[in-house]
């Protein structure tokens, strides 16, 4: 109920202005070329996974096609995927990594 009309009330909502902001998984998708020691790294370097769980994502994207790294806000997870794919590009690697919303 909201507008600037003539005649008309504008009305907040109670604690207006707290909006969460939308989430974005990030995600990393499989193929048959990098290796999976690049994908670890990745991991590492751009998510601040630890070993442990840096290998159980890899391991989970190489047998099921796609798995998440983080979900983050919309700004976040571009920087994520774009510094990513240039990475894989600079080293030749296919390695793909997307985003969606939650
Ligand atoms: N499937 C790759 C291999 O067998 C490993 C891999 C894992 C690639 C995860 C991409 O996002 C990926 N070398």
């Amino acid at each position: 109920g909201n507008g600037s009309g003539a005649g008309t009330a504008v009305i907040p909502k109670t604690r207006s202005k707290t909006k969460k902001p939308s989430m974005y998984r990030v995600l990393l998708l499989n193929d048959d070329y990098t290796p999976m020691e690049f994908v670890i790294h990745v991991l590492e370097r751009f998510f601040n996974k630890d070993r442990e769980a840096a290998t159980r994502v890899m391991l989970h994207v190489h047998h099921n096609g796609v798995g998440e790294c983080g979900i983050f806000t919309y700004e976040v997870a571009e920087t994520k995927v774009t510094q990513v794919m240039d990475f894989a590009r600079r080293h030749q690697h296919p390695l793909q990594c997307v985003m969606e919303k939650k």
